[in-house]
């Protein structure tokens, strides 16, 4: 995999040398490049914003740096190749596995959430290109004319607000860094993650085993596994319907036990039909709640 990443602030980036991603780095398994907008500038003072049409306040990222930097970013892609040039016979089809076009990650509030999934589905592409905006945005014109050469994709990291893209960047390209093959050293870290049937994971403990007067819970040393599983899904669960109630709400029943059923109706749920609703202690129905 390619990752190129565009920035005013490129030692912002410099984390990604560190850690996993480094080592992937060192490896080969990962290809990553940071490059400063301000490179792509043709003016004394290297300006990358201006004022914004229509009035406002703060400033917007000007578009040619970014077509240009983004433009180079193609290339460097293409192994040199022309951008323009038609795909060579045998090159992958769009929306194939690692092969279509390369992908434009725009870290934006007003983008699409960044999820695991995102993560997953990013890890399969060949080429990825982040484009890190500061002050008010980048001219939305950039978006439109990288449409002919990308998949571009706004993406928010959450409901809050960064002053650049930059940290955006830095979750991001380890979130999916990690899910490309050979860059976790133990695969089986990965698995437990996609099992966990869209639960919170369980609390853990290590030695020793009284710390400061608190015990580890002694079930953690009894040695029966199937009491050890059936304790941490009850914690998982307790766990998630205290912290999470939009992880509860959207779980498929089918996933449920009579003693997932049981915990999660000591915290308020219960299933209804297809969907898992909070338990109304009116005997009314939720509103908006399907009929069983
Ligand atoms: N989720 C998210 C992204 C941002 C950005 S990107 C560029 C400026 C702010 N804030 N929050």
């Amino acid at each position: 995999m390619r990752i190129d990443v565009v920035s005013i602030f490129p030692e912002y980036l410099a984390a990604l040398d560190l850690s996993l991603i480094g080592k992937a780095r060192q490896q080969g398994l990962l290809e990553l490049t940071v490059t400063d907008l301000r490179e792509f500038t043709g003016d004394r003072h290297r300006t990358v914003d201006d004022t914004p049409y229509g009035g406002g306040a703060g400033m917007v990222m000007k578009p040619e740096p970014w077509a240009l930097a983004l433009a180079a970013a193609l290339r460097a892609g293409h192994g040199g190749a022309d951008p323009a040039a038609p795909a060579p016979v045998g090159s992958a089809p769009v929306g194939t596995a690692g092969g279509g076009r390369p992908v434009l990650v725009v870290p934006s509030p007003a983008g699409e959430v960044f999820t695991q999934a995102t993560a997953r589905e990013l890890a399969l592409r060949e080429h990825l290109v982040f484009a890190c905006g500061r002050y008010e945005g980048i001219d939305e014109r950039v978006v439109d004319w990288a449409g002919e050469h990308f998949e571009v994709r706004p993406t928010s990291l959450g409901d809050y607000v960064l002053n650049g893209g930059e940290v955006a960047v830095l979750a991001m390209v380890e979130a999916i860094g990690r899910l490309v093959p050979g860059v976790v050293g133990n695969p089986e870290s990965l698995v437990e993650e996609s099992h966990s049937d869209g639960l919170l994971e369980y609390p853990v403990y290590t030695k020793p085993a009284v710390w400061r007067e608190r015990p580890v819970p002694e079930v953690l040393l009894s040695g029966h596994h199937g009491r050890i599983s059936r304790w941490r899904r009850d914690r998982q669960l307790q766990r998630t319907a205290a912290r999470r109630p939009d992880l509860v709400a959207a779980l498929d029943p089918a996933v449920l036990d009579r003693s997932d059923r049981a915990v999660l109706a000591e915290e308020g749920w219960v299933v209804a039909g297809e969907h898992v609703v909070r338990a109304d202690p009116s005997g009314h129905d939720a509103p908006g709640a399907p009929v069983a």
